[in-house]
């Protein structure tokens, strides 16, 4: 079945926050964020501002009802600074003007004086200052320090990973509208309503009852509005209660990318110890987490980190331990993978490193060290293992022998392009790692014209959660897809959601969805029996119509509705799904934590311009275990969009903040993602069917995030190109392997000299 959304995304007709028709008195607001990274606030001048044309009021923490208070995990974020600010951008004052442009021309006239402080950006001297978010987390398998002595080669390095901007197509924001009776609407663009309505309760001082957050579909989240749409929510709020009238913030891009955080940039240090075999015995990590300056999801996001730093492997003895390290970035956040792929980049150093101080290919490291089924993770969970499977399906189905004579054959042929080919496994775990918030909620309503209303917390942002919630609903009630429409989310409609994250919104929705669906049908067929006058006969429901005993009765799923209604029998459920079997103690870093995990093999293959360090992507080759598909279109796009989108990030996404905490990559023309140019020539999608029961909904496995990860074998199949060139390059692991970089690692000094 085809998206949903896929006609009305072409025709324009989509609601977007910034296409809800405008209210009238609606006013615009504009933040002023710091203008430096770290200092204090000595004097604030807002008088000019006030004056200014179309201006209704100027914020600041002085309007605040509530608390000063948007920190979700962590109370430790003001949503004003009121004295210190730690990073660039941070909101000092928000303008609310009768237009966008006289708000946005007000903020240029705010003053603040503010003393400089010493301005902290790499997470390693944050560490050495003391400046955690929270204690050091350690989990630990085995017994690390003795399996040293166990193993035959020991190799020690550092890896780095940079951050990413999340880049959703449309940009934060939210639209703040006063009803009657207290009450205040808003409309966000939140991968999380629960937690904007917290956010916006806490500031306003309005219980959560006031507060209707609703969310019609958002232009891509990609994590940074699973924490970060709270800001905006909040200042429009504060600013619809004070002036009494509708405040609308729609950011403009440089105003998002300053003013938000990233993907987490890490530096890591990692240990590897091999038996003469090649197996892994030992690994010992330490990951340095650039947090920002404040925790937002990072304390999550490092947990995470640890929960896939041995991504596909079995390695019997690890010590992982990370740090959440504060510094005067925007606070970083959730982005697709939420730390995972940090970690996955990290192992995947130290096997590369390995291989090439051996002088074997990695892959051979890598095959032998798949997880097998019963192979413990670090947090105690074992393994249902599909990575032997996936690997060995995409070894034979894209016969890499022959890919690999290839690439040689190439390689021999030309001096000045060289090819390189890399294998990338993933396991990715599917649940939150917070247990508590693997749960959700469907309402549905049958009406009596037979048409089906479905209404959950799972917010659609592109990636087709609608078009799964609806076939859910069309395919527990047996009837056509067109009866069902599925209603944007609502705290009214919905409460207390988690949000539209961690792969999960498809499993936890889905499932309650089947539940309310289940409950209806049960409901339905005992008056279906009362009506056809049936005992103790088979009723079901097939493709719309009412069938007892294996044969197809006259009554239909219209009438049987209208019959239900007669009989005075409920149409509606709200169900409540709640993952069971997961468990985790982080205090000890050992639990169930995962429904199931997610496996997959990509090859990727790459050529590399040996003059200009210019490179194209000739193929990424993917194995990937869906389960059972329930919408193999959908699941497609996903898997294409995650390749794409973590190739970005290893070879040319670069966020770059100066030394003085200002983001130097805030526009379009400096912050350049993958095109149609750069995305990979071909991406092959083959399926690893696994029958094997699982929770994911229909057995349709989880495949939001995954699927980014495969992009990190682009970094890798580089520098193979790289090492190709140049045998004895001196590398370091530091992504992005942007053009530049490569060429520089092309021609070190001796290459050079020789
Ligand atoms: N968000 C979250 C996530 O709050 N917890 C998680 O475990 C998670 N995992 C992936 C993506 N977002
Ligand atoms: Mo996410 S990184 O699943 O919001």
């Amino acid at each position: 079945m085809k998206n949903i959304d896929s006609i009305g995304h072409v025709r324009g007709e989509s609601i977007y926050l910034d296409d809800i028709p405008l209210i009238q008195g609606t006013l615009f607001g504009a933040a002023y964020g710091s203008p430096i990274a770290h200092g204090f606030i000595r004097a604030l001048d807002i008088s000019e501002a006030e004056r200014h044309p179309g201006v209704v009021r100027i914020l600041t923490f002085r309007d605040i009802r509530g608390e000063n208070q948007i920190g979700g995990i962590i109370p430790d974020e003001p949503l004003f600074a009121e004295q210190h600010v730690h990073f660039c951008g941070m909101p000092i004052a928000f303008a609310v003007a009768v237009s966008e442009k006289a708000a946005r021309e007000a903020v240029g006239k705010i003053k603040a004086e503010i003393e400089p402080c010493p301005v902290v950006t790499d997470p390693r001297e944050a560490q050495a200052n003391g400046e955690l978010i929270i204690p050091p987390r350690t989990f630990r398998l085995g017994d690390v320090d003795q399996a040293w002595s166990l193993c035959t080669h020991i190799v020690e390095g550092r890896a780095d990973t940079n951050g990413q901007e999340h880049l959703y197509i449309e940009t934060q924001g939210a639209y703040a509208i006063p009803l009657e009776n207290g009450v205040i609407r808003v409309h966000s663009s939140t991968q999380a309503p629960t937690a904007v309505q917290r956010a916006v309760s806490k500031v306003t001082g309005l219980p959560m009852h006031a507060l209707d957050i609703a969310v019609n579909r958002l232009g891509g989240g990609f994590g940074g509005k699973e924490d970060q749409a709270n800001v905006w929510a909040a200042l429009c709020a504060l600013a619809c209660i004070q002036v009494g009238r509708p405040v609308k913030y729609s950011l403009p891009r440089t105003d998002d990318m300053v003013m938000t955080g990233k993907r987490h940039p890490y530096s890591s240090d990692f240990k590897i110890g091999l038996d003469k075999d090649l197996k892994i015995l030992a690994y010992e990590v330490t990951f340095y987490q650039n947090a920002g300056a404040a925790a937002d999801l990072s304390p999550a996001v490092l947990e995470r980190t640890l929960f896939h730093c041995t991504n596909s492997y079995f390695i019997p003895h690890v010590r992982a331990t990370a740090y959440s390290c504060r510094t005067h970035l925007p606070p970083n956040t959730a982005f697709r993978g939420f730390g995972g792929p940090q970690g996955m980049f990290v192992i995947e150093a130290a096997i590369a490193k390995t291989a090439e101080v051996l002088g074997v290919d990695a892959a051979v490291i890598q095959k032998r060290n798949l997880l097998r089924t019963g192979d413990e993770f670090p947090y105690g969970q074992p393994a249902e293992s599909e990575a032997h499977a996936c690997w060995q399906k995409a070894e034979d189905l894209y016969d890499v022998v022959a890919l690999r004579g290839e690439v040689e054959g190439f390689n021999k042929s030309n001096r000045l392009f060289k090819k390189g080919l890399s294998f990338m496994p993933v396991c990715f775990g599917i649940s939150f790692t917070k247990t508590l918030m693997n749960q959700a909620r469907a309402l549905v309503h049958v009406y009596t014209d037979g048409s089906v209303s479905v209404v959950t917390g799972a917010v659609e942002m592109g990636q087709g959660v609608n078009t799964k919630m609806l076939q859910v609903a069309a395919t527990v009630f047996s009837i056509d897809p067109g009866l069902v429409k599925v209603q944007s989310t609502s705290t009214y409609k919905i409460a207390n959601t988690s949000p539209s994250a961690a792969s999960a919104t498809a499993d936890l929705n889905g499932k309650a969805v089947q539940m309310a669906c289940t409950g209806i049908l049960r409901r339905l067929k005992e008056v279906a029996a009362l009506e056809l006058g049936v005992t103790g006969g088979m009723i079901e429901l097939k493709e719309g119509v009412v069938w007892v005993d294996g044969a197809a009765s006259a009554m239909d799923w219209k009438k049987l509705v209208l019959a239900a209604f007669v009989r005075r029998v409920s149409l509606s459920e709200h169900a409540h799904y709640a993952t069971p079997g997961i468990h985790f103690d982080p205090s000890k870093g050992k639990g169930h934590p995962f429904a199931y995990h997610v496996y997959g093999t990509a090859i990727v293959v790459v050529t590399l311009d040996c003059l200009r360090g210019r490179y194209t992507i000739d193929a990424v080759k993917v194995v990937h275990d869906f389960g059972v598909s329930m919408n193999t279109l959908i699941d497609r796009g996903q898997i294409e969009g995650g390749i794409v989108q973590g190739a970005g990030w290893m070879t040319m996404e670069e966020v770059l903040y100066d030394a003085s905490g200002r983001l130097r990559s805030n526009t379009l023309s400096t912050y350049k993602v993958p095109d149609i140019y750069s995305a990979p020539s071909a991406i092959s999608i083959e399926a690893l069917h696994t029958e094997r029961d699982n929770l994911a909904i229909f057995r349709s496995k989880a495949v939001g995030e995954p699927p980014l990860m495969y992009g990190i074998g682009v970094y890798f199949a580089l520098r193979q190109a790289i090492r190709a060139f140049n045998p004895s390059a001196d590398l370091s692991f530091s992504a992005p392997l942007t053009p530049e970089k490569a060429l520089m690692g092309l021609y070190d000094k001796k290459h050079v000299t020789a």
